[in-house]
């Protein structure tokens, strides 16, 4: 199996590639993002717990979070592979998420880093906000965001690179550029 984690602070276009590689590759894909909003607009229990936590720019807790991934997972046993697209953002989720993977015999063959400037993901994530409708895409929420991500979410990178699949990426330019770079650091891993 061919098991890509995209990662990145937020804004980083971890969402925007993840649409481009799961075409190439034929991948399934698993946006933790995509899924708290999911249950956030099913009004669920989990949906209501997440909200609390996004609306703040805070992570949702690792119990919630890594609960979610395994209800998902056993459906992708007989896939090609997945992209794990905003999973792992902390140490404990990417120690949950190898335990995981090591039932079904596979691993994490690839860590992609989008590398983006500070100043460019609030940049971005404003023009997003200005029609996302997402209640984190303000300011005050987006600044929270990446100093979470600073202190939480970064040391991650460390753990993917003593398992050497780490790769850095760099994630300014066109959707396109980034995309054949991305490409480059997947196909290596193969
Ligand atoms: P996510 O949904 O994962 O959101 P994100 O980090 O904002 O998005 P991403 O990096 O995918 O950005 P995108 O491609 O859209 O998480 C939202 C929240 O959910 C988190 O803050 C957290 O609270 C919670 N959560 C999710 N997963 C969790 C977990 N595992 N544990 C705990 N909590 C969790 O790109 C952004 C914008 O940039 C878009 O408008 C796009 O068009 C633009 N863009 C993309 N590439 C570009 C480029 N090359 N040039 C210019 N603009 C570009």
């Amino acid at each position: 199996m061919l098991n890509v984690v995209i990662f990145g602070p937020p804004g980083s276009g971890k969402g925007t590639q993840s649409e481009n590689i799961i075409k190439k590759y034929n991948l399934a894909h698993i946006s933790t993002g995509d899924l708290l909003r999911a249950e956030i607009s099913g009004h669920t229990q989990l949906g209501t717990i997440a909200k609390s936590f996004i609306d703040k720019g805070e992570l949702v807790p690792d119990e919630t979070i890594i609960g979610m991934i395994d209800n998902k997972i056993e459906s992708l046993a007989n896939t090609n592979g997945v992209i794990f697209d905003g999973f792992p953002r902390t140490e404990a989720q990417a120690a949950a998420l190898d335990q995981l993977l090591a039932e079904y015999k596979t691993g994490v063959s690839v860590m992609v880093n989008l590398e983006v400037p500070k100043e460019e993901l609030i940049e971005r994530l404003l023009k997003r906000g200005e029609t996302s409708g997402r209640s984190d895409d303000n300011l005050e929420t987006i600044e929270k965001r990446i100093s979470v991500y600073e202190t939480q979410t970064k040391p991650v990178i460390d753990f993917y690179k003593k398992k050497k699949v780490y790769q850095s990426i760099q994630g300014v330019g066109s959707v396109e550029e980034i995309f054949e770079s991305i490409s480059a650091a997947i196909d290596s891993a193969k």
